[in-house]
């Protein structure tokens, strides 16, 4: 193992004055916008290849924080990486601002912002127009290349899907992720990951979806996904910084239109992190400085936010899901297993019939633990609660849990394929409340292999309850 000693200067926040600096949404963008967001691309992919703050070393940056290039000092395992983890939101949030720092400085203009991508709303479900023209810098062939008009967030490629179908979808998905399944930090920014901690990594809500199948969408549709369906090539497409740029202000979203509050663990505040600034010069930042984007200079304009109302309704008696799926009943003594196929587990409840005051106290999740993937594989499972006639409706049907997304990625040279474990954690309070079962004994959670590879061994599947701040 070779340790790497770093010069590097400690991050000082901006000196914020006056009126902060406000990101635009992609598909609204003025001319002058876009002349001026080509012209500071341009001046970046002209840079030579090792500048710090060439497009090139913007990529391996990028991907330096994923598949499992750092070691932490002493503790090889876990691996190091952002990925499936509570640093998820913040590294995301560091790396793009100091990109913006960069294109700001390169062409000049101290109020340069980058877009973002508004993919969350129903005008910019669609690519935005200025990464559909041949001649601009921020063209991309792949990303232009064969795909559904309307990103998708749940990742169904049905081509008999209207568009329609599928805007209704994503919302349903955004409000499961953002409102049903982001009550606390640990299940919408993702689990703690500090040095040392042998337990296993699990994303957030957001991260696992609709945030990785927007990436999948992004790509080529291969089985590595380039450009943006992998982490080592996302980097290369303009506009995988537009969509990380409405990740970072879904986060802002979670925080001050839903008044929720992020970890205040000290492991948390005090990580840290290595970037190159505008000057060239290495910056050490931490978590604690980039909680909130006024406090580094920026914000988001306002832009409607439909999901919020797009609560998922219940699917009897509805037009979807006509076929049948064939389902497989197991029991506790079957785990751990490989699940390939459609299965049913009722799963037994330490609590029930609780009061409204208990379940805003605390939260009921299904826990799914002890997930073994290939990581180089794409892999989707949706989870289901209480469907008992063998309907999948998808989305916008109450008894849909939600979904485990992996999207390839590598991990460090000698560590065996399934390796590395992870686990689901899905709100059910919501869910509970809409199927009028919050007096049951017991839930049935199936579990639906939809989609990529189909060998997931799962080891259990349980309820816990996580308190709500
Ligand atoms: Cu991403």
């Amino acid at each position: 193992m070779t340790t790497i000693s770093l010069q590097a200067v400690d991050f000082v926040p901006p000196r914020v004055t006056g009126s902060i600096k406000v990101r635009y949404p992609a598909h609204s963008a003025t001319e002058e916008k876009i002349k001026k967001f080509e012209e500071a691309i341009s001046r970046m992919k002209a840079l030579p290849e090792d500048d710090p703050r060439s497009l090139k070393k913007q990529i391996e940056l990028y991907q330096a924080y994923y598949d499992g290039n750092f070691d932490s000092v002493g503790f090889p395992d876990p691996e190091t990486q952002v990925r499936d983890s509570w640093l998820y939101f913040p590294f995301h949030r560091m790396f793009l601002y100091f990109y913006e720092r960069i294109l700001s400085k390169l062409c000049d203009d101290p109020s340069f912002t980058v877009p973002f991508w508004n993919w969350d709303s129903q005008q910019g479900m669609k690519l935005p127009p200025m990464y559909t023209k041949k001649s601009s810098p921020l063209y991309t062939e792949i990303q232009n290349k064969d795909k559904p008009i309307i990103v998708l967030y749940d990742g169904n490629t049905d081509t008999d899907t209207t568009e329609e179908t599928t805007i209704r979808d994503n919302l349903a998905t955004m409000y499961r992720t953002m409102i049903a399944n982001g009550k606390t930090a640990e299940l919408f920014m993702g689990r703690r990951f500090v040095t040392g901690n042998e337990s296993v990594a699990g994303a957030g809500s957001f991260e696992m979806v609709p945030h990785r199948n927007i990436m999948v969408w992004g790509g080529c549709g291969n089985r590595w996904g380039e450009d943006m369906g992998n982490f080592y090539s996302s980097g290369r497409d303009v506009m995988f910084y537009g969509l990380h740029a409405n990740v970072d202000r879904m986060w802002d979203v979670w925080n001050k239109t839903l008044s929720h509050r992020n970890f205040d663990d000290e492991e948390w505040l005090g990580a840290a992190f290595y970037l190159y600034d505008e000057n060239k010069t290495l910056v050490k930042v931490k978590v604690s400085d980039f909680v909130d984007t006024e406090k580094l200079g920026y914000t988001y304009q306002t832009s409607e936010i439909p999901w919020v109302s797009a609560r998922p309704i219940r699917s009897t008696g509805l037009q979807y899901g006509e076929d049948k799926t064939t389902v497989t009943n197991i029991t506790t003594s079957d785990f751990p297993m490989v699940v390939s196929e459609v299965v049913t587990h009722t799963v037994w409840r330490p609590k029930k019939s609780r009061s409204k005051e208990e379940r805003e106290k605390e939260e009921e999740v299904i826990v799914i633990e002890g997930i073994e993937i290939d990581p180089e594989q794409y892999v989707k499972f949706d989870v289901y609660v209480n469907e008992k006639e063998g309907k999948f409706g998808g989305p916008t049907c109450a008894e849909f849990a939600g979904s485990f997304v992996n999207v390839p990625y590598k991990m460090k040279k000698g560590v065996e394929t399934n390796k590395k474990k992870t686990c689901l954690k899905l709100g059910l309070s919501d869910m509970l409340e809409d199927l009028g079962a919050e007096d049951d004994e017991s839930v049935h959670v199936i579990l639906v292999p939809s989609s990529g590879d189909k060998r997931i061994r799962i080891g259990g599947v349980g309820i816990a309850y996580l308190q709500v701040k």
